[in-house]
């Protein structure tokens, strides 16, 4: 059973959001095509709260780049972004929905962030999403979204970690890049812990 996890194409990553990726917008029509090929599918969704400890406004002195220690894990700070309830947090408009069955929210404590839609970035605590999979019978999960870098790769390493066969549609997103090889090596890394890199039209066309 396949699974189609969409990571966080929320309108705050998007062109003009406060977390923009560079043409993260070119994702929503290669998530919305695939999504005819999957019987489940779940979403995933920044959701922090305002007072979140990755937003460079709630250090003094900070900014969005810089790097703090947070309680014992390196933390780049981010600008404010994904706020519970804000329209930033809101889901692309023109991405599908529908057929989405559960989302899974992560980033709400605000003492530790979580790139990845499995646990937060300690490992501390899951999402419920691994067991949500494991309860569906899935063992192959197929992840696109924002952002490659950070959110898609985690999610990715969390997916291999726990045992499912995992890929990740590279034309299906797009990377932060805060350095600009970032994209490529936030692939390279995910292939050496045997995560597939494929194209939309490799799933597509089956
Ligand atoms: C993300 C940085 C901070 C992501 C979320 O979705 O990739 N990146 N929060
Ligand atoms: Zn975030």
């Amino acid at each position: 059973m396949d699974a189609l996890i969409i990571v966080d194409i929320q309108k705050d990553f998007l062109p003009g959001g406060a977390l923009a990726v560079s043409q993260g917008d070119e994702v929503i029509p290669v998530v919305n095509a695939l999504q005819k090929h999957f019987d489940l599918i779940v979403a995933t969704q920044d959701y922090h709260p305002a007072s979140h400890l990755s937003f460079a406004a709630n250090h003094k002195g900070k900014n969005p780049g810089d790097h703090i220690d947070l309680k014992g894990l390196d933390q780049v700070l981010w600008p404010i972004h994904c706020v519970q309830g804000s329209e930033g947090a809101a889901f692309a408009d023109r991405l599908e929905m529908t057929k989405v069955k559960k989302i899974f929210q992560k980033g709400s404590d605000p003492e530790i962030d979580s790139y990845s839609g499995f646990y937060d970035n300690g490992h501390l605590k899951s999402t419920g999403l691994g067991d949500y999979l494991r309860q569906k019978g899935v063992d192959r999960v197929v992840i696109a979204g924002l952002a490659a870098d950070y959110c898609v790769k985690f999610t990715a390493l969390d997916a291999k970690g726990l045992g499912f066969d995992t890929v990740v549609v590279k034309d299906g997103t797009r990377a932060v890049n805060l350095k600009e090889d970032d994209f490529e090596r936030a692939l390279e890394e995910m292939e050496a812990q045997g995560i597939k890199v494929v194209g939309s039209q490799e799933i597509i066309k089956k």
